[in-house]
């Protein structure tokens, strides 16, 4: 295993914990901002390293696109292509096809789907998924899972779960790089209490160096939500590191991690920008309205990052829209504020937060800490 899980601090369900990976040494739990293209849009790795950013998220489907997982490798790996030093994960293809593609197609091969670049059908498949991100290089390589919406219902969940369970031995068996890259497996089965714990016992008996929740985070109401999350903690083990994929808000971090989870990606903090809206304490802030024309005041008060030290919202306000520079300031903020809020002194906010979702723990502020 290339990977170390040691817990440092617990508050019931919840851990604080360092996560040791070949490129960095990561504190959980931690946010992972999405760099589909091997990049954050608009912002340098040293503004990345900056921020206190320690993972970032790249998309197997799409650098296997462009610029193509060979030329990756030939150039000696994704860390130095995109000169980022600190750790790398990579999502293994199917769900972005799945979710950007309306024309893939899932066989028990693996996912079929037309090319964007030329229209044939192209077909990825385990070994291929695995193969891809084996040249890429990241810290954690994920395993390729058959991903259907929470909010249908019927056989297709149980046919997915177990098409996932067939689908990790043959990443197992593909993955060439065990040493250097963690590969964790995904548990799915939708919203049935049942086949979610059918697929986390057949992945715990994998051995796998950590694991995910997915399949979440698509429409489903937030009872469900939790329900799924709080059942998977509970039966993953606990010295391995538990990813809740494509989550999420600031309040769904906070509420899985108070569940035991360690691990989030979502694009929302970087998108939510280039519309022009800030994360802040008190929920987001659109920079676009004309209130903020003349608004000396920075984006938040509280917050410590470059942009709030330097910009006025009324300068945001004045780029956002018509410079890039909007967008970028915005980014960064976002992502400084997404960095913050899981380490530390646990602010007043995220406790009320969870009280209203119904979790006591008005008495564990500090204790995500360590
Ligand atoms: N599987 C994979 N990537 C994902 C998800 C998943 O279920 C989600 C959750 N919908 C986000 N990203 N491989
Ligand atoms: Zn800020």
């Amino acid at each position: 295993m290339a990977l170390r899980f040691e817990i440092l601090g617990r508050f019931n369900r919840a851990r604080a914990a360092r996560l040791t990976l070949p490129h960095f040494v990561c504190q959980t739990p931690l946010f992972m901002p999405v760099g589909t293209q091997g990049t954050i849009k608009g912002l340098t790795t040293n503004q990345l390293e900056e921020i206190g950013c320690q993972i970032i998220l790249g998309n197997t489907y799409h650098l296997a696109l462009r610029p193509t997982s060979e030329l990756i490798d030939e150039l000696g790996g994704l860390h130095k292509f995109m000169n980022w030093p600190r750790a790398l994960l990579t999502d293994s293809g199917g769900f972005q096809m799945v979710s950007l593609l309306h024309l893939a197609d899932i066989t028990e091969k693996g996912v079929t789907f037309q090319s964007p670049v030329d229209g044939k059908p192209m077909l990825l498949t385990p070994e291929e998924s695995i193969q891809i991100q084996n040249r890429i290089g990241a810290d954690i390589i994920m395993a390729l899972d058959d991903v259907v919406k929470t909010t249908i219902t019927g056989p297709r969940i149980e046919e997915a779960m177990y098409r996932t369970l067939r689908w990790i031995d043959r990443c197992i068996a593909a993955h060439k790089r065990p040493n250097e890259q963690n590969l964790f497996g995904i548990v799915q089965g939708g919203l049935d209490p049942v086949l979610r714990d059918v697929c986390v016992r057949h992945l715990v008996e994998r051995n796998l160096p950590g694991y995910a929740i997915g399949g979440l985070a698509g429409g489903e109401d937030k009872d469900s939500f939790w329900r799924v999350v709080a059942l998977c903690t509970a039966l993953l083990p606990e010295d391995k590191p538990r990813y809740v994929m494509g989550v999420g808000y600031p309040l769904d971090i906070v509420v899985c991690s108070a569940l035991g989870a360690d691990m989030y990606d979502c694009v929302y903090p970087t998108r939510t920008a280039r519309f022009g809206t800030a994360l802040v304490p008190e929920g987001v802030l659109k920079l676009k309205h004309k209130a903020m024309a003349e608004d000396t005041r920075p984006i938040d008060p509280t917050c410590a990052c470059m942009v709030c030290k330097n910009y006025t919202r009324a300068y945001i306000h004045c780029l956002v829209t018509k410079d890039a520079m909007g967008s970028q300031l915005l980014s960064y903020h976002n992502l400084y504020y997404m960095m913050q809020f899981p380490k530390g002194d646990v602010p007043e906010w995220v406790c009320n937060a969870m009280e209203v979702a119904g979790i006591k723990i008005s008495s564990c502020c500090a204790s995500f800490s360590s």
